[in-house]
């Protein structure tokens, strides 16, 4: 048997019944399957992949609270400190009540090829909760994030590893993480990333995973001789990546005309009215019903079995921008009879393997979340480097450093992709460019 299925076969083994985790190896090590059968004998006596896929430190704690009623409430809390080959640990925490270990390890995984393909000196990690933030007061969203800290504060730092937003987590929740951390600690310090503009935050960092998928997805058009200008977008997700995705497309001349949010998405022929949308979203944290009531053009539809509708409209891109597996093999087929041209992930893993390799086998151009969505940890990684530096920089200044990164993430990943046989195959491009960097490291630094 061959190496890369051995350690297909030892994941699922040894980490049962976390088909996430399973999944986001599995597309990797294909990928992998060319530069691994290569030196396979080397990588092998080095059990590289065994140490790729089993993370340095797993942290798993007990949350518990009190809610605006007296009752005292218990949530799990996870860090997974996956690989610090070339950096601390860096990655988002996810509050949702889906999360579980293996959609940490999933995440987690990923993240570090992602963080590798942005070319900033930063690890993989991830963690969160299965706290539901929906529908609790702001008293008892700091309640929880206070008592969350009250276990991690002793697993992180400035340069160990550095936590930021994902589902669920925005400003207002790392505001509070933040604020326990410096409590307890006593030190003022970049380690969390995603802050206020007032106490170490970088400009731009929130608009950035949303705008560095444009960007990237801008680079793919250009490259094929075209330009975003009068292209038709679908958008998934109505949360921080969706909003300045779409944003950003509006503003390079596409028309942006659906979103979602975890109970309906929205058609609107005339495009998405972002400043709405922010203000449904972002102020009222409301359902998409109030952006359809407050907007003529749009129509409004429950999801049904879970699903949006989102796919089955027509269009030139699709940026999936809310959920893992939100995407699959039946969409992807809509899509396609559709004419879509390129789809670009904002979420992480949001596409199923089945519906990646219909996508590519049918002539779409991919990009996945690893490469696409990693404007949002690059920013991070800037707010990073302000931080030590003590300094803030303009919103251009961030903005310019953020296109030229994607612009290189976009550069790298499709001469990979050629240099091993495989152009035009940006999956097989992220994952071997983001894994090259990280084996040569984890070489250099002996057997840890
Ligand atoms: P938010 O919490 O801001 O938004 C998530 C959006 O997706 C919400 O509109 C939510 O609905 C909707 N949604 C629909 N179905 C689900 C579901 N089953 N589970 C969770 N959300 C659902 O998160 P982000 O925009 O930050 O994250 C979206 C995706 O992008 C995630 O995959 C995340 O991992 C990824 N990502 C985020 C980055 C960041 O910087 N924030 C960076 C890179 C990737 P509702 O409004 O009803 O809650
Ligand atoms: O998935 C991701 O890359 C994020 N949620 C952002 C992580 C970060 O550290 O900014």
């Amino acid at each position: 048997m061959s190496y890369v299925d051995e350690i297909y076969d030892y994941v699922v083994a040894k980490n049962q019944a976390q088909p996430e985790f399973h999944q986001a190896v599995k597309e990797v090590l294909e990928s992998l399957r060319v530069v691994i059968e290569a030196n396979e004998e080397e990588y092998r006596k080095q059990a590289l992949l065994e140490r790729l896929v089993t993370p340095e430190r797993q942290i798993l704690f007990r949350v518990p609270w009190v809610d605006d009623n007296g009752q005292v409430q218990v949530n799990n809390g996870f860090r997974i400190q996956f690989n610090s080959a070339i950096g601390p640990y860096k990655g988002g925490l996810r509050f949702h009540p889906s999360v579980n270990l293996g959609i940490i390890k999933f995440l987690g995984f990923e993240q570090i090829f992602k963080n590798s393909l942005t070319g900033l000196p930063i690890g993989g990690g991830k963690g969160g909760s299965d706290f539901d933030p929906k529908g609790k007061s702001d008293n008892e969203i700091m309640k929880f994030c206070q008592s969350f800290m009250t276990e991690l504060y002793r697993h992180i730092g400035a340069d160990t590893d550095v936590p930021a937003g994902d589902i669920g987590v925005g400003g207002r929740e790392i505001g509070f993480l933040y604020g326990q951390y410096k409590r307890i600690r006593d030190v003022y310090e970049g380690v969390l990333t995603g802050k206020g503009l007032t106490y170490g935050g970088s400009l731009a960092r929130t608009e950035a995973t949303g705008y560095g998928l444009v960007y990237i997805t801008n680079e793919l058009l250009k490259d094929h001789g075209q330009t975003m200008e009068g292209k038709t977008v679908v958008v998934s997700g109505a949360g921080n990546v969706a909003i300045y995705a779409i944003q950003k497309a509006q503003q390079l001349g596409a028309k942006c005309v659906t979103c979602s949010d975890s109970t309906g998405w929205i058609y609107d022929p005339e495009g998405i009215d972002v400043e709405l949308l922010k203000e449904v979203k972002e102020v009222k944290r409301a359902r998409l019903t109030e952006y359809a009531a407050a907007r003529k053009s749009a129509e409004y539809h429950e999801k049904k079995n879970g699903e949006h509708g989102v796919w089955n409209i027509k269009c030139d891109i699709a940026l999936p921008c809310a959920t893992q597996n939100e995407l699959d093999l039946d969409d992807a087929k809509a899509l396609v009879a559709n004419g879509v041209y390129a789809v670009c992930e904002g979420a992480n893993m949001p596409s199923t393997i089945e519906a990646t390799q219909y996508l590519q086998q049918n002539g779409v151009q991919f990009i996945c979340g690893k490469a696409s969505n990693a404007g949002g940890v690059a920013t991070s990684a800037l707010e990073m480097s302000q931080n030590s530096e003590r300094l803030s920089w303009t919103f251009e200044e961030v903005d310019a450093k953020l296109q030229g990164i994607m612009a290189n993430i976009y550069k790298n990943i499709s001469e990979a992709a050629k240099k091993y046989g495989k152009e035009g195959d940006y999956v097989a491009g992220a994952n071997i460019a983001g894994f090259l960097k990280v084996a040569e490291a984890m070489k250099a630094q002996g057997i840890v």
